[in-house]
């Protein structure tokens, strides 16, 4: 035996028996038929066969890494949160995503980025399920489904297709702010490092005097915004689909760790009823001047999964996983996402998903849940029901426990939100276009759009895209149109 040979361990099978060949299969003689005793060449190929878990439906390309979240100001006036306290230093999980593709898509796709947290708190797992995005496509969650599947594949011939896209977008009218950010510079970032990471929805933040105020988060990237031009794009989907997963991992792998800046914007309570935009429609930001931006802490990731699989590809986010300080909002995307994301990890995954190495909280977990496939942790309960007078565990009985809720009635309905005094669907689209971009910056986008058109959006479709733009901003739908029509389409 080489020297190099005796310091590596032997191969053995799931039961940990040592094998006797990793090359070859056991015959009878060596030309002779394979045997069915030979368990280890079962067990490689039926092991093979199961290696798959469903891909997520959306956000199934991904990266991710283990980090540190660090508190830098005092916010404790605001929530009672704490791994929001000062001082605090709380362990944490991120991953980055795109959005429409499957596992094997490019990263360089124009697409937004999924901005997934889960932070390892004292008080249980807090998850802020976030995007590179301050808003999103649609308001309402039953048309998100819809959303993503004219996104994704044409029904027969199961290609993407822009003039689905184009058709979604030009009947949702709502899309135009978050699309206008999509076809711009925001939309093909250069590496995971350099993108912001933004909740996206409102939050609610409760302090210890049990005062509530609404919230929305900003990871401001301390790399830089930066961000890939279309054709640089292209070129990289082809000569490396994996460039940001591989630029994630090594830069964390040189000791050269990406961080984050978490700023809040802090809306009173009771401002949310006159606010001039609906502060809890998804497809609105609050702008800066009213609500300024507060430091909270730093996002630092330091550490690489040690496998892929069962750190990144188990992980299992939700925006249901609050803790105490912290509370969901009257956004109905917000609320629906409550309800999916348990649901989508249970079909994915399996019911004992918390138990696994990147979702298990750090603090004690004393539910009632027990059984189920691959349980691994035993229930931490005296006797399997609640309540039960040999050790709980039990809820306080609080007569007046506050659900981090808000005052509410009315009769059932299906209609759109009630519009605030500034709420429409192409304003701050506009306000983004004229105010936000340079010209450099208006060029790209006209030229993005433009180009993604001429890709396979027919009319009328095309002609609804030409007035949505217009909408927009008329100098700018005028110029796309210009390029549209100019290519004689
Ligand atoms: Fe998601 N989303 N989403 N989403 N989402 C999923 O859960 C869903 C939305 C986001 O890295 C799924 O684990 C609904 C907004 C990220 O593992 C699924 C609605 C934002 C990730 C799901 C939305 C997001 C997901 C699929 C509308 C930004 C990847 C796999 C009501 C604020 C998390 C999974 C990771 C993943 C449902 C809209 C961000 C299907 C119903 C808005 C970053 O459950």
């Amino acid at each position: 035996m080489t020297d190099a040979s005796r310091q590596v361990p032997q191969t053995t099978n799931n039961a940990g028996v040592p094998v006797e060949s990793d090359e070859h299969s056991l015959t009878v003689g060596s030309n002779g038929p394979v045997l069915l005793q030979d368990h280890y060449l079962i067990e490689k190929m039926a092991q093979f066969n199961r290696e798959r878990v469903p891909e997520r439906v959306v956000h199934a390309k991904g990266s991710g890494a283990y980090g540190i979240f660090e508190v830098t100001n005092d916010v404790s006036q605001f929530t009672k949160a704490d791994l929001f306290q000062p001082g605090r230093r709380t362990e944490m999980l991120a991953r980055f995503s795109t959005v429409a593709g499957e596992q094997g898509s490019p990263d360089t796709w124009r697409d937004p980025r999924g901005f997934a947290l889960k932070f390892y708190t004292e008080h249980g797992n807090y998850d802020m399920v976030g995007n590179n995005t301050p808003i999103f496509f649609v308001r309402d969650p039953i048309k998100f489904q819809d959303f993503i599947r004219s996104q994704k594949r044409t029904l027969d011939s199961a290609v993407r297709d822009h003039d689905m896209q184009w058709d979604f977008w030009t009947l949702s009218p709502e899309s135009a702010h978050m699309v206008t950010w999509l076809m711009g510079d925001r939309g093909i970032p250069k590496t995971y490092r350099n993108m912001n990471g933004y909740s996206s929805h409102t939050y609610m933040w409760i302090n210890a005097g049990g005062e509530k105020f609404w919230v929305k988060y900003h990871f401001k990237t301390d790399q830089g915004i930066d961000f890939l031009t279309q054709d640089e794009a292209d070129e990289l989907a082809g000569s490396d689909g994996d460039l940001h997963r591989r630029d994630l991992f090594e830069s964390i792998k040189r000791g050269d760790h990406p961080s984050w800046t978490l700023k809040v914007q802090v809306m009173p309570f009771d401002d949310a009823p006159d606010y001039r935009f609906n502060p809890f429609d998804l497809t609105k930001v609050w702008p800066h001047g009213d609500y300024p931006l507060i430091d909270v802490g730093r996002m630092t990731l330091n550490k690489n999964p040690e496998d892929f699989f069962v750190h990144i590809e188990q992980a299992a986010f939700e925006p249901s996983n609050m803790v105490p300080g912290i509370g969901p909002s009257p956004d109905k995307m917000l609320l629906g996402r409550l309800f999916s994301y348990p649901d989508t990890h249970r079909y994915r995954i399996g019911p004992n998903y918390a138990q696994l190495p990147p979702n298990r909280a750090h603090s004690a977990v004393n539910s009632y849940a027990k059984d189920g496939p691959m349980r691994y942790e035993p229930a931490n309960i005296a006797r399997p029901y609640a309540p039960n007078s040999y050790g709980g565990p039990s809820a306080p009985v609080q007569e007046s426990v506050d659900p981090a809720g808000w005052q509410t009635a009315g009769e059932m309905v299906r209609e759109a939100y009630k519009p605030h005094r500034e709420d429409d669907d192409f304003g701050q689209a506009g306000t983004q276009v004229r105010q936000v971009l340079d010209d450099a910056a208006r060029e790209r986008l006209v030229s993005n759009i433009s180009g993604h058109l001429l890709d396979g959006v027919s009319r009328p479709v095309l002609d609804r895209a030409l007035q949505y733009w217009r909408n927009v901003d008329k100098a700018l739908g005028d110029k796309v149109a210009a390029r549209v029509n100019g290519a004689g389409k």
